[in-house]
């Protein structure tokens, strides 16, 4: 067959994303370093130890690596436990190491987004109530500002909270992060001062740096109905609401929605420049009347559905597709800041990229605002709760040894990354069991 290509704009953004406690090493003054000595908390007992060794400086041949990978853009997350170690107290070699990565990534070709908050906390914060106690919307614009004013030269991308609905569900409600709580209404309490929190932040950094794109990175987890019943649609469109847009909608218009608060805050309105959008894979939802907790519905993936080796994502890119139709629609330019599969043996990761980026291609074809793609991993990182479990990098690492293999998806998307596309010839020899899907004719 003749030779054909899915092309993306000029100037999209190609690259991946990282978070600071997954990546740094050595992060002793959060909540997630004293939850890694708890037994029982990580599976196998995994801590992140030296993580990928980023503040002993492995940053840089990890920098090298993405950008000769034709990458042209990079997320990172920085460290609030570092930057402030103690309440009021900033440490200024803390900043000045950021700055020395940010350089790195101009001088590679790679632009930052930079997130404020991924989940960790300085431990002087959770003993002040951490983000169940409304001092935190203070403590973060405080941070926020030292922050911006630190580095706003060298960054004009900002994201100030990394998924608020993951974060509170799995500290909260699932009792899987620190600090381990199983209580629904305090997750909503948590969702809505982290609410008030990115207000102040997103003020904050228009007052220092005006022209900033500043945006969330939301979780968006796909769901639809298991079966045509209306119960199992009720069941999916109210989970959705709930964990999908309720914290999204008030920063468009100002209005609280349950279960997060009611009425007007007017300083939310308008304090999203953009929106993030981690998407990995998508439920299935039945209504179930013995789940009132779990809003009445019980989710499993799509029965027959291709699966990671863990069983924690299911390929459905159409999900992405739907949620970008979703988001779309707020009228905002959009970026994926992340998307990606676990799986050490790379058998799924390069049909899930190329599957995931055409149903990108053709959002980016109704001419729907997608500026760029930041993959879910550069290099395998330590994963929360699932320690080292699970692999979600391009390259490979022995956290042992600190040495990185490319995973043969690594090449795929550099090609992808250089050719601002993703081509026939590429699919053939990568994933080829999808060309008649991807290329039909
Ligand atoms: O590793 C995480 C990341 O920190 C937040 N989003 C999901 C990723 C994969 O589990």
């Amino acid at each position: 067959m003749a030779e054909a290509a899915f092309h993306f704009p000029p100037n999209f953004l190609w690259g991946t994303a990282t978070a600071a406690h997954q990546v740094e090493g050595n992060n002793t003054g959060n909540d997630w370093w004293q939850w890694e000595l708890e037994p029982g908390r990580i599976q196998r007992g995994d801590r992140s130890g030296l993580a990928c060794d980023w503040w002993g400086g492995r940053w840089r041949e990890d920098f090298d690596r993405a950008a000769e990978a034709g990458q042209n853009a990079h997320r990172l997350s920085v460290e609030w436990s570092r930057i402030e170690p103690r309440p009021g107290i900033w440490d200024e070699a803390a900043l000045a190491h950021y700055r020395e990565m940010l350089r790195g990534l101009h001088q590679r070709g790679l632009r930052p987004m930079v997130t404020l908050h991924h989940f960790t906390n300085p431990l002087w914060l959770v003993e002040q109530g951490g983000w169940e106690s409304e001092s935190v919307i203070g403590r973060f614009e405080h941070f926020t500002r030292k922050v911006v004013e630190a580095l706003h030269d060298l960054v004009d991308m900002w994201c100030t909270i990394n998924e608020p609905n993951g974060y509170a569900y799995s500290a909260y409600t699932a009792g899987a992060f620190p600090p381990g709580r199983r209580d629904i209404r305090a997750t909503f309490r948590v969702m809505h001062n982290m609410l008030l929190a990115h207000g102040a932040s997103y003020h904050a950094i228009h007052d220092i740096q005006p022209a900033a794109e500043v945006g969330i990175a939301q979780h968006i987890r796909g769901m639809q109905p298991a079966t045509p019943s209306p119960l199992d649609g009720a069941a999916s469109r109210w989970q959705s609401r709930v964990f999908n847009e309720s914290f999204v909608l008030p920063l468009r218009d100002g209005r609280l929605r349950f279960p997060l608060g009611r009425g007007r805050e007017r300083a939310l309105a308008g304090t999203l420049d953009f929106l993030g959008l981690n998407y990995y894979t998508r439920d299935r939802v039945r209504f179930d009347l013995r789940l009132p907790g779990q809003p009445f519905g019980r989710h499993f993936f799509a029965p027959g559905a291709e699966v990671s080796p863990a069983g924690f994502i299911a390929n459905e890119p159409e999900g992405l597709f739907a949620a970008l139709r979703w988001a779309h629609r707020l009228g905002l330019p959009i970026y994926i800041t992340e998307n990606g599969v676990e799986d050490a043996a790379d058998q799924l990761r390069p049909r899930y990229l190329l599957q995931h980026l055409h149903q990108l291609w053709h959002a980016v074809n109704f001419a729907w605002p997608v500026r760029g793609y930041y993959h879910w991993t550069l290099v395998d990182n330590f994963e929360w709760e699932r320690g080292w479990t699970q692999r979600f990098g391009l390259w490979a690492l022995d956290p042992e040894t600190q040495a990185r293999t490319p995973r043969p998806s690594a090449h795929l998307y550099a090609e992808i990354c250089k050719e601002n596309g993703l081509s026939s010839a590429l699919t053939a020899r990568y994933a080829p069991e999808l060309m008649a899907r991807l290329f039909p004719g």
